[in-house]
């Protein structure tokens, strides 16, 4: 892998980065490659300049210093050669190789988790998303607690990154406590925004409409893909409804739902939320879930896909262990391959016409809008496949669940029995649930 300097002024008053891997465990290089490569992007999302990337390849990481003892010296002179402000690990570190490497540079040492959870602190907006992002970080840093340094004039960026001033058993214990005590308290607010965020999605939830969650790896166009359908659709405002699209790891950190109406289509509710990355540090999905559980409650799972990306099978494994995680793996799924224009000439794709179907699958583009019709059909066709054939009782007690059943399913069959009105229709799922005391 190349050394790279950037020369451009691009990142003028912008800290500077060095980015540091280790292909150990006969990692496959190619796939080394990419993780480094996605590194430097997540380092430009937290608004720092990787201004070199160095790497090393050993059978196994050093306990005490993660690379070995050469490569810490090489960091040393590098260092101070760059003027560089940061240290970035592409692996997780231990707190004690942390610990340690900070002593040996004199330099802030960070590994990619620690990445991850500075470019959310950046990027959260929302009250709700700030608590989170807060609630991961003083998990995360509890067990770090007594490897950190007060002599090193750490450069800012995010909220939480607290050092342990006085170092000392006592003022330890205090920092301990005081963390603790604070996490409780965001544990708390969190809670009663979630309960909120329940009451609304009830709401939601009660409507005819269908709704749909676009699911997938950061920046595969999932927000691209919510603004084009809000560009077609019949809905007034549409500018003041779109949301931030950009080439950015996490550029959307919030949940935001819309209606989506094309013409000649049936309306439903679109939401688009965080997008996942390879090894999601387990403290944001935890202080993430509320967020991240709006998929859950989808009827159905848009996944969105960048199909130019050579790793997109890589990034189709990590959303699929993401939605088992999150608890939302039953839920019906068409795999949306976005950004298929840019499949290249030559490439075993590229004599593909766009949009192109096949089964649960579409290869289209969000940002030039082609494939919004075929896929808005698809999702139409989807929706009526997960319909099944039930029988109801209803009670002559429960006039409200008649009108609710016969306005929303399709009723084949009604008779008046003793024990109240016997329908044979095709329904959702989701209905037989709600009345499933009714059922026969
Ligand atoms: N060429 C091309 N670019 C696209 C397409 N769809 C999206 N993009 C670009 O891809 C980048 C990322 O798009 P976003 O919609 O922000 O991606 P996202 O999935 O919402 O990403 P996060 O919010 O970071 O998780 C943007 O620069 C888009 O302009 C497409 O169909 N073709
Ligand atoms: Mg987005």
């Amino acid at each position: 892998m190349n050394n790279t300097t950037f020369e451009t002024n691009e990142y003028t008053d912008t800290p500077k980065a060095i980015l540091v891997g280790l292909s150990y465990d006969d990692r496959d290089e190619r796939a080394f490659e990419r993780s480094m490569s996605e590194l430097t992007a997540l380092t430009k999302a937290c608004d720092l300049e990787p201004a070199m990337t160095i790497t090393q390849t050993l059978p196994h990481p050093d306990h005490a210093t993660f690379i070995g003892s050469g490569k810490v010296e090489e960091l040393k002179n590098l260092i101070s050669m760059l003027d560089a402000n940061i240290i970035i690990f592409g692996d997780t570190l231990s707190p004690i190789q942390l610990r340690n490497l900070e002593r040996i540079l004199d330099t802030e040492v960070i590994d990619r988790t620690g990445l991850i959870l500075q470019i959310f602190a950046k990027r959260a907006r929302t009250r709700e998303a700030r608590m989170q992002v807060e609630y991961a970080q003083l998990q995360f840093m509890l067990p770090r607690l007594a490897g950190m340094r007060t002599e090193l004039s750490r450069q800012g960026g995010g909220s939480g990154r607290l050092s342990n001033k006085g170092a000392g058993e006592k003022k330890l214990e205090l920092d301990r406590r005081r963390i603790e005590h604070r996490c409780a308290e965001l544990r708390r607010d969190l809670e009663a925004i979630e309960h909120e965020r329940d009451t609304q999605r009830a709401k939601r939830m009660s409507s005819d409409i269908p709704r749909i969650s676009l699911v997938g790896y950061t920046n595969a166009g999932k927000s691209t893909l919510l603004n084009a359908f809000l560009d077609a659709s019949h809905i007034e405002e549409k500018e003041n409804k779109k949301v931030m699209q950009k080439d950015m790891l996490f550029a959307t950190l919030d949940t935001t739902v819309r209606r989506i109406d094309l013409p000649g289509h049936r309306p439903f509710l679109l939401s688009d939320t965080v997008g996942f990355i390879n090894e999601l540090p387990t403290t944001l999905v935890k202080a993430f879930r509320s967020t991240l559980s709006e998929a859950v409650y989808a009827d159905l799972l848009l996944e969105v896909i960048d199909f130019s990306d050579p790793d997109y099978m890589t990034h189709i494994e990590v959303t699929e262990k993401t939605l088992r995680d999150i608890g939302a793996s039953q839920i019906p799924i068409i795999y949306v391959f976005n950004k298929a224009d840019l499949v290249i000439e030559g490439s075993e794709h590229s004599a593909m016409k766009i949009p192109h179907l096949r089964d649960d699958r579409i290869y289209m583009s969000a940002e030039n809008s082609i494939g919004l019709n075929e896929l808005s059909s698809l999702i139409e066709r989807t929706l009526e496949g997960e319909k099944i054939d039930c029988e109801f009782v209803i009670p002559y007690s429960d006039g409200a669940a008649l009108h609710d059943i016969t306005s929303r399913a399709e009723v084949s069959e009604t008779e008046y029995t003793e024990s109240g009105t016997h329908l044979i229709l095709k329904c959702s799922k989701k209905m037989v649930q709600k009345y499933q005391a009714y059922t026969i």
